[in-house]
Protein backbone atom coordinates (compact mmCIF):
# COMPACT_ATOMS: atom_id res chain seq x y z
CA UNK A 1 0.00 0.00 0.00
CA UNK A 2 2.88 2.36 -0.46
CA UNK A 3 3.19 2.59 3.73
CA UNK A 4 6.70 3.10 5.02
CA UNK A 5 6.23 -0.19 8.27
CA UNK A 6 7.56 -3.26 7.23
CA UNK A 7 6.34 -6.09 9.02
CA UNK A 8 8.79 -9.10 10.45
CA UNK A 9 8.62 -12.29 8.97
CA UNK A 10 8.05 -13.66 12.16
CA UNK A 11 5.44 -13.09 14.48
CA UNK A 12 7.73 -13.57 17.84
CA UNK A 13 10.35 -10.19 15.91
CA UNK A 14 6.80 -8.48 15.33
CA UNK A 15 5.47 -9.17 18.85
CA UNK A 16 9.29 -7.97 20.08
CA UNK A 17 8.79 -5.04 18.56
CA UNK A 18 5.17 -3.93 20.44
CA UNK A 19 6.59 -4.82 23.23
CA UNK A 20 9.34 -2.49 23.16
CA UNK A 21 6.63 0.15 22.73
CA UNK A 22 4.47 -0.71 25.52
CA UNK A 23 2.35 -2.58 23.64
CA UNK A 24 2.14 -6.06 25.97
CA UNK A 25 -1.60 -6.97 26.16
CA UNK A 26 -2.73 -9.96 24.45
CA UNK A 27 -5.68 -9.89 21.97
CA UNK A 28 -9.23 -9.73 23.69
CA UNK A 29 -12.47 -12.63 23.82
CA UNK A 30 -15.28 -10.93 23.76
CA UNK A 31 -18.31 -12.62 25.01
CA UNK A 32 -21.70 -10.92 24.49
CA UNK A 33 -24.94 -11.98 26.70
CA UNK A 34 -28.64 -11.51 25.49
CA UNK A 35 -29.24 -7.75 24.76
CA UNK A 36 -25.46 -6.87 24.31
CA UNK A 37 -23.81 -4.98 21.49
CA UNK A 38 -20.19 -4.41 20.25
CA UNK A 39 -19.81 -0.54 19.02
CA UNK A 40 -18.72 0.14 15.18
CA UNK A 41 -15.02 0.24 16.14
CA UNK A 42 -11.39 -0.28 14.86
CA UNK A 43 -8.92 -2.07 17.48
CA UNK A 44 -6.11 0.41 17.11
CA UNK A 45 -4.39 0.22 20.67
CA UNK A 46 -1.03 1.76 19.89
CA UNK A 47 1.86 3.17 17.76
CA UNK A 48 2.05 -1.09 15.99
CA UNK A 49 -0.90 -2.52 14.48
CA UNK A 50 -0.68 -5.53 12.45
CA UNK A 51 -2.98 -4.88 9.34
CA UNK A 52 -5.23 -7.82 9.28
CA UNK A 53 -7.37 -9.47 12.17
CA UNK A 54 -9.42 -12.17 12.77
CA UNK A 55 -12.30 -12.75 14.01
CA UNK A 56 -14.26 -16.12 14.67
CA UNK A 57 -17.30 -17.28 15.88
CA UNK A 58 -17.94 -19.61 18.81
CA UNK A 59 -21.76 -20.57 18.67
CA UNK A 60 -24.29 -21.85 16.37
CA UNK A 61 -26.41 -18.54 15.08
CA UNK A 62 -29.98 -19.33 14.66
CA UNK A 63 -29.63 -21.62 17.73
CA UNK A 64 -27.66 -20.55 20.18
CA UNK A 65 -28.72 -16.45 19.83
CA UNK A 66 -30.30 -14.26 17.44
CA UNK A 67 -29.32 -11.28 15.96
CA UNK A 68 -25.61 -10.75 16.58
CA UNK A 69 -24.66 -10.01 12.48
CA UNK A 70 -21.31 -9.39 12.53
CA UNK A 71 -21.06 -5.78 10.42
CA UNK A 72 -18.16 -4.27 8.72
CA UNK A 73 -18.40 -0.45 7.00
CA UNK A 74 -15.85 1.01 4.97
CA UNK A 75 -15.89 4.63 4.54
CA UNK A 76 -15.06 5.41 1.23
CA UNK A 77 -14.05 9.07 -0.10
CA UNK A 78 -16.92 11.09 -1.59
CA UNK A 79 -19.22 8.34 -0.94
CA UNK A 80 -21.32 6.75 0.95
CA UNK A 81 -20.10 4.34 3.76
CA UNK A 82 -20.02 0.72 2.29
CA UNK A 83 -21.83 -1.64 5.35
CA UNK A 84 -20.99 -5.21 4.42
CA UNK A 85 -22.87 -7.73 7.23
CA UNK A 86 -20.57 -11.12 7.09
CA UNK A 87 -23.06 -14.01 7.77
CA UNK A 88 -20.96 -16.13 9.84
CA UNK A 89 -21.56 -19.22 10.82
CA UNK A 90 -20.36 -21.57 13.98
CA UNK A 91 -16.94 -21.92 13.60
CA UNK A 92 -16.21 -19.66 10.62
CA UNK A 93 -13.51 -17.13 11.17
CA UNK A 94 -13.68 -13.93 9.27
CA UNK A 95 -9.97 -11.79 8.57
CA UNK A 96 -10.99 -7.81 7.64
CA UNK A 97 -8.42 -5.49 7.66
CA UNK A 98 -8.30 -3.58 11.40
CA UNK A 99 -7.80 0.29 9.82
CA UNK A 100 -6.62 0.28 5.77
CA UNK A 101 -7.45 -2.06 3.03
CA UNK A 102 -5.38 -1.73 -0.51
CA UNK A 103 -8.02 -0.06 -3.15
CA UNK A 104 -7.27 -1.09 -6.79
CA UNK A 105 -7.11 2.26 -8.95
CA UNK A 106 -6.39 2.96 -12.28
CA UNK A 107 -2.58 2.49 -12.51
CA UNK A 108 -2.03 1.48 -8.99
CA UNK A 109 -3.17 -0.04 -5.31
CA UNK A 110 -3.76 3.25 -3.59
CA UNK A 111 -1.92 3.68 -0.24
CA UNK A 112 -4.42 3.62 2.25
CA UNK A 113 -3.28 6.29 4.57
CA UNK A 114 -1.63 8.35 1.56
CA UNK A 115 -4.64 11.10 1.36
CA UNK A 116 -7.11 11.39 3.37
CA UNK A 117 -10.00 12.02 0.15
CA UNK A 118 -8.79 8.12 -0.60
CA UNK A 119 -8.52 6.50 2.08
CA UNK A 120 -10.95 4.11 3.20
CA UNK A 121 -11.00 2.57 6.45
CA UNK A 122 -12.95 -0.28 8.08
CA UNK A 123 -14.71 -0.65 11.28
CA UNK A 124 -16.41 -3.80 13.22
CA UNK A 125 -19.30 -4.17 15.19
CA UNK A 126 -21.47 -7.16 16.09
CA UNK A 127 -24.30 -7.48 18.51
CA UNK A 128 -26.60 -10.52 19.77
CA UNK A 129 -29.07 -12.52 21.64
CA UNK A 130 -28.35 -15.61 22.70
CA UNK A 131 -30.84 -18.34 23.16
CA UNK A 132 -31.53 -19.34 26.46
CA UNK A 133 -30.77 -23.08 25.93
CA UNK A 134 -27.32 -22.10 25.15
CA UNK A 135 -26.07 -21.82 28.59
CA UNK A 136 -27.47 -25.42 29.65
CA UNK A 137 -26.65 -26.93 26.01
CA UNK A 138 -22.61 -25.88 26.41
CA UNK A 139 -21.75 -26.17 30.13
CA UNK A 140 -18.56 -27.83 29.06
CA UNK A 141 -17.09 -24.88 27.74
CA UNK A 142 -19.52 -21.98 29.65
CA UNK A 143 -17.94 -19.27 27.46
CA UNK A 144 -19.36 -16.11 29.55
CA UNK A 145 -16.96 -16.01 32.59
CA UNK A 146 -13.85 -18.10 30.94
CA UNK A 147 -13.95 -15.64 27.65
CA UNK A 148 -13.66 -12.79 29.66
CA UNK A 149 -11.22 -13.75 32.14
CA UNK A 150 -9.10 -14.70 29.22
CA UNK A 151 -9.00 -11.41 28.30
CA UNK A 152 -8.34 -10.49 31.55
CA UNK A 153 -4.47 -8.97 32.15
CA UNK A 154 -4.64 -9.36 35.94
CA UNK A 155 -6.73 -12.11 37.46
CA UNK A 156 -7.35 -13.13 41.31
CA UNK A 157 -6.70 -16.34 41.90
CA UNK A 158 -8.02 -16.52 45.22
CA UNK A 159 -7.45 -13.74 48.49
CA UNK A 160 -3.44 -12.77 48.37
CA UNK A 161 -2.79 -14.75 45.09
CA UNK A 162 -2.62 -12.96 41.41
CA UNK A 163 -2.16 -13.61 37.71
CA UNK A 164 -0.37 -11.03 36.28
CA UNK A 165 -0.49 -12.11 32.38
CA UNK A 166 2.07 -11.35 30.13
CA UNK A 167 3.93 -9.57 32.93
CA UNK A 168 7.39 -10.23 32.29
CA UNK A 169 6.99 -9.99 28.58
CA UNK A 170 8.29 -6.24 28.30
CA UNK A 171 11.56 -8.19 29.69
CA UNK A 172 11.33 -11.71 27.91
CA UNK A 173 14.74 -10.71 25.84
CA UNK A 174 16.54 -10.00 28.74
CA UNK A 175 15.51 -12.58 30.66
CA UNK A 176 16.48 -15.52 28.75
CA UNK A 177 19.85 -14.05 27.10
CA UNK A 178 20.54 -13.80 31.79
CA UNK A 179 19.08 -17.79 32.04
CA UNK A 180 21.58 -18.67 29.01
CA UNK A 181 24.53 -17.07 30.52
CA UNK A 182 23.41 -18.39 34.48
CA UNK A 183 22.88 -22.50 33.67
CA UNK A 184 26.47 -22.06 31.68
CA UNK A 185 27.71 -21.87 34.67
CA UNK A 186 25.26 -23.88 37.26
CA UNK A 187 23.92 -26.18 34.57
CA UNK A 188 20.71 -27.70 35.21
CA UNK A 189 20.77 -30.88 37.32
CA UNK A 190 18.00 -33.02 38.26
CA UNK A 191 17.91 -34.12 41.83
CA UNK A 192 17.28 -36.53 44.29
CA UNK A 193 14.00 -35.92 46.83
CA UNK A 194 14.65 -37.17 50.82
CA UNK A 195 12.98 -40.39 49.81
CA UNK A 196 15.14 -40.97 46.30
CA UNK A 197 13.24 -39.96 43.63
CA UNK A 198 15.03 -38.27 40.65
CA UNK A 199 12.91 -35.01 39.89
CA UNK A 200 11.29 -35.30 36.41
CA UNK A 201 12.29 -30.99 36.60
CA UNK A 202 15.82 -29.97 36.24
CA UNK A 203 16.86 -27.13 38.35
CA UNK A 204 19.42 -24.20 39.44
CA UNK A 205 19.24 -21.29 41.26
CA UNK A 206 21.00 -17.96 41.43
CA UNK A 207 20.97 -15.22 43.95
CA UNK A 208 22.57 -15.41 47.95
CA UNK A 209 21.15 -19.01 47.99
CA UNK A 210 19.75 -22.17 46.02
CA UNK A 211 16.94 -24.23 46.71
CA UNK A 212 18.23 -27.84 46.86
CA UNK A 213 17.30 -31.77 47.29
CA UNK A 214 19.22 -34.57 48.34
CA UNK A 215 18.63 -38.06 50.08
CA UNK A 216 19.30 -35.79 53.61
CA UNK A 217 16.11 -33.35 52.91
CA UNK A 218 15.05 -30.08 51.37
CA UNK A 219 17.11 -26.62 51.92
CA UNK A 220 18.79 -23.05 50.99
CA UNK A 221 22.38 -23.53 50.46
CA UNK A 222 24.85 -20.43 49.88
CA UNK A 223 26.62 -22.98 47.29
CA UNK A 224 26.12 -25.09 44.62
CA UNK A 225 26.37 -28.77 45.51
CA UNK A 226 27.59 -29.86 42.15
CA UNK A 227 30.45 -26.99 41.36
CA UNK A 228 31.00 -25.86 45.75
CA UNK A 229 31.12 -22.45 44.46
CA UNK A 230 28.41 -19.60 45.16
CA UNK A 231 25.22 -19.81 43.30
CA UNK A 232 25.65 -17.21 40.04
CA UNK A 233 24.74 -13.94 41.47
CA UNK A 234 20.86 -13.00 40.37
CA UNK A 235 20.68 -10.26 37.26
CA UNK A 236 19.22 -7.11 38.39
CA UNK A 237 17.06 -7.42 35.62
CA UNK A 238 15.76 -10.68 37.10
CA UNK A 239 15.10 -9.06 40.82
CA UNK A 240 13.55 -5.93 39.39
CA UNK A 241 10.74 -7.99 37.76
CA UNK A 242 10.16 -9.74 41.05
CA UNK A 243 9.86 -6.56 42.74
CA UNK A 244 7.68 -5.21 40.39
CA UNK A 245 5.55 -8.05 39.53
CA UNK A 246 4.75 -8.34 43.85
CA UNK A 247 4.08 -4.70 44.01
CA UNK A 248 1.67 -5.43 40.82
CA UNK A 249 -0.13 -7.97 43.09
CA UNK A 250 0.01 -5.96 46.29
CA UNK A 251 3.06 -6.51 48.19
CA UNK A 252 5.59 -3.98 48.44
CA UNK A 253 9.27 -3.73 48.87
CA UNK A 254 9.59 -7.30 47.94
CA UNK A 255 13.21 -8.41 47.97
CA UNK A 256 14.33 -11.65 46.51
CA UNK A 257 17.47 -13.12 47.56
CA UNK A 258 17.00 -16.41 45.58
CA UNK A 259 15.45 -17.52 42.32
CA UNK A 260 14.98 -20.79 41.79
CA UNK A 261 15.31 -22.13 37.67
CA UNK A 262 13.38 -24.81 37.03
CA UNK A 263 13.60 -26.28 33.21
CA UNK A 264 10.62 -28.47 32.56
CA UNK A 265 10.77 -30.76 29.20
CA UNK A 266 7.67 -32.76 27.95
CA UNK A 267 5.88 -35.50 30.40
CA UNK A 268 7.71 -33.33 33.16
CA UNK A 269 5.88 -32.18 36.17
CA UNK A 270 5.57 -30.56 39.66
CA UNK A 271 3.70 -32.21 42.10
CA UNK A 272 1.30 -30.36 44.68
CA UNK A 273 3.60 -28.78 47.23
CA UNK A 274 3.60 -25.72 49.41
CA UNK A 275 7.18 -23.59 49.34
CA UNK A 276 8.15 -23.62 53.40
CA UNK A 277 11.86 -24.43 53.52
CA UNK A 278 12.03 -20.69 53.29
CA UNK A 279 12.60 -18.36 56.57
CA UNK A 280 10.80 -15.62 56.06
CA UNK A 281 7.05 -16.74 55.11
CA UNK A 282 5.85 -12.77 55.15
CA UNK A 283 6.96 -12.52 51.87
CA UNK A 284 5.62 -12.98 48.63
CA UNK A 285 6.70 -16.05 46.36
CA UNK A 286 7.22 -14.54 42.60
CA UNK A 287 6.54 -17.32 39.80
CA UNK A 288 7.27 -16.39 36.06
CA UNK A 289 6.80 -18.66 33.26
CA UNK A 290 8.44 -18.66 29.78
CA UNK A 291 8.36 -20.92 26.94
CA UNK A 292 5.96 -23.54 26.40
CA UNK A 293 2.28 -22.94 28.15
CA UNK A 294 1.45 -25.46 31.37
CA UNK A 295 -0.88 -26.07 33.32
CA UNK A 296 -0.68 -24.52 37.11
CA UNK A 297 -2.40 -26.24 39.98
CA UNK A 298 -3.24 -23.56 42.53
CA UNK A 299 -4.83 -25.30 45.43
CA UNK A 300 -5.74 -24.69 48.87
CA UNK A 301 -4.40 -25.29 51.93
CA UNK A 302 -4.78 -28.29 52.57
CA UNK A 303 -2.94 -31.36 50.12
CA UNK A 304 -6.75 -32.69 49.40
CA UNK A 305 -8.20 -28.94 48.81
CA UNK A 306 -8.91 -29.78 45.33
CA UNK A 307 -6.81 -27.42 42.40
CA UNK A 308 -8.24 -24.96 40.11
CA UNK A 309 -6.39 -25.68 36.81
CA UNK A 310 -4.91 -22.28 35.37
CA UNK A 311 -3.28 -21.88 32.02
CA UNK A 312 -0.17 -20.89 32.21
CA UNK A 313 1.67 -19.00 29.13
CA UNK A 314 4.75 -17.13 28.16
CA UNK A 315 5.73 -14.06 30.31
CA UNK A 316 2.60 -14.79 32.67
CA UNK A 317 3.96 -14.03 36.88
CA UNK A 318 1.79 -15.68 39.61
CA UNK A 319 2.55 -13.79 43.00
CA UNK A 320 1.19 -15.24 45.94
CA UNK A 321 1.23 -14.78 49.49
CA UNK A 322 -0.33 -13.41 53.03
CA UNK A 323 -3.31 -15.66 53.06
CA UNK A 324 -2.51 -17.77 50.24
CA UNK A 325 1.51 -18.05 51.07
CA UNK A 326 0.92 -21.80 52.09
CA UNK A 327 -1.22 -22.81 49.42
CA UNK A 328 -0.44 -26.19 47.94
CA UNK A 329 0.66 -25.79 44.23
CA UNK A 330 2.19 -27.42 41.17
CA UNK A 331 2.29 -28.55 37.60
CA UNK A 332 0.53 -30.63 35.46
CA UNK A 333 3.00 -33.02 33.00
CA UNK A 334 3.95 -30.92 30.63
CA UNK A 335 2.52 -30.82 27.03
CA UNK A 336 4.80 -32.12 24.09
CA UNK A 337 5.02 -28.44 22.05
CA UNK A 338 7.16 -26.01 20.03
CA UNK A 339 7.81 -22.52 21.50
CA UNK A 340 9.69 -19.91 18.97
CA UNK A 341 12.37 -18.87 21.49
CA UNK A 342 12.67 -21.89 23.77
CA UNK A 343 11.72 -24.96 21.72
CA UNK A 344 10.53 -28.27 23.52
CA UNK A 345 10.95 -26.27 26.95
CA UNK A 346 8.84 -24.62 29.72
CA UNK A 347 11.31 -22.51 31.95
CA UNK A 348 10.05 -21.07 35.15
CA UNK A 349 11.62 -19.08 37.43
CA UNK A 350 10.46 -18.65 41.05
CA UNK A 351 11.70 -15.92 43.58
CA UNK A 352 11.73 -16.10 47.24
CA UNK A 353 13.06 -14.58 50.52
CA UNK A 354 15.00 -17.34 51.62
CA UNK A 355 17.12 -16.39 54.34
O1 LIG B 1 6.87 -24.12 37.61
C1 LIG B 1 6.04 -23.47 38.24
O2 LIG B 1 5.24 -22.69 37.71
C2 LIG B 1 5.96 -23.64 39.74
C3 LIG B 1 7.27 -23.94 40.38
C4 LIG B 1 7.18 -24.16 41.84
O3 LIG B 1 6.14 -24.23 42.42
C5 LIG B 1 8.41 -24.30 42.60
O4 LIG B 1 9.51 -24.26 42.03
O5 LIG B 1 8.33 -24.45 43.84
MN1 LIG C 1 6.46 -24.14 44.61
Amino acid sequence: MGIAVRYPKRTPDFLKRCHAAGQTRHTAAAALRPGDYNCLHQDLYGEYVFPLQVAILLADPGEDFTGGEFVLTEHRPRMQSRVSVVPLRRGDAVVFAVHHRPVRGRRAYYPGDYASRRQRSCSAAVAIRWASSFMTRHKSWVITPDLFEASLAVVRLAEGAMLLRGFALPVEVALLDEIERLVAEAPFRNMITPGGYRMSVAMTNCGTAGWVTDRSGYRYDPLDPASGKPWPAMPPVFADLATRAAAAAGYDGFDADACLINRYDPGARLSLHQDRNEHDFTAPIVSVSLGLPATFLFGGQKRSDRPQRVPLAHGDVVVWGGPARMVFHGIMPLAEGEHAQLGRRRINLTFRRAL
